[in-house]
C-alpha cells in the first residue's frame, strides 16, 4: 500500500555516487590545467549531487506518519517505532544538506587553487562525503528495515465501505469471503500475526465494497489477546463499517454454539460503535436452530442476503457516530 523509495545502504550509496563520478573522464577548458581542474570539480559535483539528491528522496519518500489514514497509522505503530523512524529521517536529512555544503566548498576550492592540487582536493572531498554517509550508516539500515516492514502492510482501501468478518476458526469465514467476492480475494501479509488477511471485493450498483477476513484477531475471546493483537484489533475498528459475525450451528467447526455466542458478545463489546450483523452458515448441513438468517457458502444460498443485511446496517448508521 505504501509506495516507499528503495533505500540503499551506506556502501551501496557511495558506490553509486563515486561510480557515477568516475564515468566523467573529459572536461572542457582552453588548456590542460583548466581541464584538469574542471574534471576534478565535475567529479565532486556528480558524487555530491548523487548523494544529496538520493538522501533527500529518502526523506521525502517516507510517508508522514501523521497523515496516514488511522487504520494504517495504528498498524505502522505496531511495525516500526515512529520515534526512531523520525530520528533516522532527521539524520538522513542532515547528511543530505551536509553533502551539498561540502560539495559547494570543495568545488570552490578546486577552482581557486592551482591545477596540481586538484587531484588531492577531489580525493579529500570524496573522503569527507564518505565520512558523512558513514555517520548515517545505521540510520540508512533503520530506513531499510522500516521500508521492509511497511511494505508488508495489507492493501486495503480505507475509503470504501468495509465488512469485517468475525467468528471462531473453521466456521466458514474464508469460504464466505470467497463466495461473496466478485473476483478472487486478495491474500495479503498480516504483519502482526503469522496468519494472512484475505480481502474480497464486490459491487452493488456503482458502489464498491470490501470484505475482510482477519484470521487470528476476531476468532477468539478478547481476553486471550496480547498487546500487539489488541492494537491490530484497534486498527480494524477504524476500518470496519460493519462486522459480520458468522455462527456455525452444525458443530463441524468444533466450537459449541454457546461459546460462539459468548465470542459474539465479546466482539460487540470490542466494537461498541460498529453495527454487528449475525448470520448462521453451513445451512446445507443439519445444525442447531438459531434465530439468525441462514446461508451456505457451498451452495451460495443466502450469501447475497447476508451481504445485503450487512450493507443495510452500514447505510443506516449515522455517519458522525463512527470511530473515524
Ligand atoms: N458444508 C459447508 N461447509 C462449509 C461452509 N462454509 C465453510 N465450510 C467448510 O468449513 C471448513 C472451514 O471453512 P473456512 O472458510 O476455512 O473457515 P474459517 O476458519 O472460519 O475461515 C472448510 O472445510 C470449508 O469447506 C458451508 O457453507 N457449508
Ligand atoms: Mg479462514
Amino acid at each position: 500500500m505504501l509506495d516507499l523509495p528503495t533505500v540503499l545502504l551506506a556502501d551501496e550509496l557511495l558506490d553509486k555516487a563515486f561510480g557515477r563520478a568516475a564515468k566523467a573522464t573529459i572536461a572542457k577548458g582552453p588548456d590542460r590545467a583548466t581541464r584538469q581542474k574542471n574534471l576534478a570539480a565535475t567529479r565532486v559535483q556528480i558524487a555530491g549531487h548523487t548523494l544529496e539528491s538520493s538522501l533527500r528522496a529518502y526523506v521525502k519518500g517516507f510517508p508522514s506518519l501523521d497523515r496516514l489514514p488511522p487504520f494504517y497509522r495504528e498498524l505502522v505503530d505496531i511495525l516500526v517505532d515512529s520515534g526512531k523512524l523520525k530520528k533516522h529521517l532527521g539524520a538522513v536529512d542532515w547528511a543530505s544538506g551536509t553533502c551539498a555544503d561540502l560539495t559547494r566548498s570543495a568545488v570552490r576550492r578546486i577552482g581557486k587553487e592551482a591545477a596540481r592540487h586538484s587531484l588531492r582536493l577531489r580525493k579529500e572531498a570524496f573522503g569527507r562525503l564518505a565520512s558523512v554517509v558513514g555517520q548515517i550508516a545505521g540510520d540508512l539500515e533503520g530506513l531499510v528495515a522500516a521500508r521492509t516492514a511497511l511494505r508488508r502492510l495489507p492493501v486495503v482501501d480505507p475509503d470504501i465501505p468495509t465488512i469485517v468478518v468475525a467468528g471462531y476458526p473453521n466456521v466458514g469465514k474464508s469460504a464466505f469471503v470467497r463466495a461473496a467476492s466478485s473476483g478472487r480475494p486478495k491474500i495479503a501479509d498480516y504483519p502482526f500475526t503469522t496468519k494472512r488477511v484475505s480481502i474480497g471485493h464486490f459491487e452493488r450498483g456503482a458502489r464498491r465494497y470490501q470484505v475482510l477476513d482477519t484470521p487470528g484477531l476476531l476468532d477468539r475471546p478478547m481476553e486471550a489477546r496480547n498487546r500487539i493483537e489488541r492494537q491490530a484489533v484497534n486498527a480494524l475498528a477504524h476500518l470496519a463499517d460493519v462486522v459480520l459475525f458468522i455462527l456455525d450451528p452444525t458443530g463441524t467447526a468444533g466450537y459449541p454454539l454457546e461459546d460462539q455466542l459468548r465470542l459474539l458478545d465479546s466482539v460487540r463489546a470490542t466494537f461498541p460503535d460498529t453495527p454487528v450483523v449475525v448470520v448462521a452458515t453451513k445451512a446445507d448441513l443439519a445444525g442447531e436452530e438459531t434465530p439468525y438468517p441462514q446461508m451456505s457458502s457451498v451452495t451460495g444460498d443466502g450469501v447475497q442476503v447476508a451481504l445485503d443485511l450487512a450493507l443495510a446496517a452500514v447505510t443506516s448508521r449515522a455517519p458522525a457516530s463512527g470511530p473515524r
